[in-house]
């Protein structure tokens, strides 16, 4: 998962940490030790032994070793190169332009003009930057949903939008699977009934998810099948409507419009976009274009199985303001994860 993402921070982390380890000194008491360590190595040297100059070459090895302790201030210029790696790097893993900007800033931040201790090892006080930058730019909109979806008035109306293909209908059905698992009824509302083989698609999984669903004819009006879907959640004490819709082009105006229409009169209580991990920067632009259209009040990323950069992840809640709420991980109905910034954050330098 987000390999290449991965290698990407290593890269930094080892650039930067040879960086701190030409300029890091050894605090004073250890700075001491060296000194004791030092002066005995002048006695080995004076034996007439003809092994000496290895001996003693030993013995400065020890006394280096002996420097557990050291301390480093850092400045821009120290940082200039690393960072302007760091900074392709990102980018390289669909990383949005502004994004990453705001991750490098805090990497400076942090690791700018204060005396830092460091032990041996240098790589863990960059990695302790970079984690708590994409931390904070993670964790900026946090959302729970379980804790949502328990508090709201019943039934609650989650409508799913996004693109063709990105895993709308697949999500839908693994989030009647993580209710019911919860203890809570769904009902899956077909709202595609533009796509051939839409309401089909969704009638299976509801056999298999044994959940009930709605539908009405292919050609009808998505919003009436949401309506229908409501009134039966509200008749039979259900608690979620699980609404599809088709996929459309965020640059399709008529679509994007129709969309408008359908949330208008649905009246949702959460528009969730979904799209895939794998689209990057694409999926990041997409999420912003229907956040202006509808809006959004969250994002579900897809496909992060499939060898996703991670770049989406990373950007997506920090463009459209809005929280991602879970990650698809895989086409079965358990895979389905609900996001946490520290996951994913610790997922990056496993
Ligand atoms: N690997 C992987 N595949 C997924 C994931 N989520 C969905 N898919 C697959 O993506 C494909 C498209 O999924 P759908 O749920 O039909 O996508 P959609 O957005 O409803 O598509 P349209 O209705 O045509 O707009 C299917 O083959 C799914 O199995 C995921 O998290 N990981
Ligand atoms: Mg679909």
């Amino acid at each position: 998962m987000f390999n290449k993402l991965k290698d990407k921070l290593k890269g930094f982390k080892s650039s930067l940490g040879n960086k701190i380890d030409e300029k890091a000194v050894p605090l004073e008491h250890e700075e001491e030790l060296l000194k004791e360590d030092t002066s005995q190595h002048t006695i080995d040297k004076s034996r007439p032994d003809s092994s000496g100059t290895k001996k003693s070459a030993g013995i400065t090895q020890k006394a280096k070793a002996l420097v557990f302790e050291r301390e480093v201030i850092l400045d821009e210029n120290d940082l200039e190169d690393p960072l302007w790696e760091l900074e392709i790097a990102l980018l390289e893993s669909d990383i949005a332009m502004s994004v990453s900007e705001a991750i490098i800033d805090s990497v400076k931040q942090e690791l700018v003009g204060t005396r830092k201790r460091i032990g041996k090892n240098t790589d863990e006080l960059v990695e302790q930057a970079l984690r708590n930058a994409l931390l904070k730019i993670m964790s900026a909109n946090i959302f729970d949903f379980d804790e949502f979806i328990e508090n709201a008035d019943k039934p609650v109306n989650i409508v799913f939008v996004g693109i063709n293909g990105t895993g709308k209908t697949t999500t839908i059905a693994k989030m009647a699977n993580y209710l019911k698992k919860r203890g809570y009824t769904p009902v899956l509302a077909a709202g595609d009934t533009f796509r051939a083989g839409a309401i089909d698609q969704l009638d299976i999984h509801s056999k298999k998810v044994e959940v009930k669903i709605i539908k009405h004819k292919e050609g009808g009006d998505p919003a009436a099948v949401i309506y229908d879907a409501l009134e039966y959640a509200k008749a039979n004490k259900a608690d979620v409507i699980l609404s599809d819709t088709a996929g459309r082009l965020h640059t399709n105006v008529n679509l994007m419009s129709q969309l408008k229409k359908i949330c208008r009169i649905s009246s949702p209580d959460l528009v969730i976009f979904v799209d895939e991990a794998v689209a990057g920067n694409d999926a990041v632009e997409r999420a912003s274009q229907f956040n202006e259209a509808v809006p959004i009040d969250g994002s579900i990323l897809t496909k992060i199985d499939a060898d996703a950069k991670g770049g989406a992840a990373i950007s997506i809640a920090y463009i459209t303001n809005k929280p991602i709420l879970f990650l698809g991980i895989g086409q079965g109905y358990d895979d389905l994860k609900k996001f946490d910034p520290e996951w994913f954050v610790n997922k990056l330098f496993e």
